[in-house]
């Protein structure tokens, strides 16, 4: 089995929801399990036109699917989700994206492992740092800029957990 971690993001339609969608498809998909997920964050857009503001969020996994695989999962959920997205960098209702893989390191045209982006990006370290401090303050710690990322006053269910809650 192994540990992965993804990013999500929605700044279209019901974004709470759509972030909810994607940890519950995930939850339920074969070969994964969601081991925990972070506090969501509203951040600034970076890049692209004008749009919204996002609610992103990070997920742990732990899986017996390959990169790959994990890739064209996330590429399902997102199509599942009936992603709108006009243009490249333009406003999504949601987006799934392999942050890690262990320690896998890919470089191919459409998978890159780690993402090329990620410590740059405040939307994804804070979230990142929830679930997995030591790999934020660790050796891959770079400068970033946090601004425009706040706290959302919502929460997205971790899939098991609800499931096990004992009943009254
Ligand atoms: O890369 C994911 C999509 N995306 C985002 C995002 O998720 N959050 C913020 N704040 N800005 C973004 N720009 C793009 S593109």
């Amino acid at each position: 089995m192994s540990r992965a971690y993804l990013a999500l993001g929605s700044n279209l339609g019901d974004r709470v929801a759509n972030l909810q969608f994607a940890v519950d498809a995930l939850g339920a998909a074969e070969g994964v399990e969601v081991l925990d997920v972070s506090r969501v964050y509203e951040t600034e857009p970076v890049g692209g036109p004008p749009q919204d503001a996002y609610l992103n969020a990070v997920v742990a996994i732990e899986t017996s699917l390959a990169p790959r695989a994990l890739l064209a999962l996330g590429q399902q959920i997102e199509r599942d989700a009936h992603r709108v997205r006009a243009e490249r960098w333009g406003p999504r209702t949601l987006d799934v994206d392999l942050l890690l893989y262990d320690d896998v390191r890919l470089d191919e045209p459409d998978l890159t492992v780690p993402h090329p982006r990620m410590w740059e990006r405040g939307f994804v370290m804070a979230p990142l740092r929830d679930v997995a401090p030591a790999l934020v303050a660790g050796a891959h710690s770079r400068e970033h800029s946090w601004e425009g990322v706040r706290e959302a006053a919502v929460t997205l269910r971790i899939p098991w957990r609800n499931n096990s809650e004992p009943s009254p």
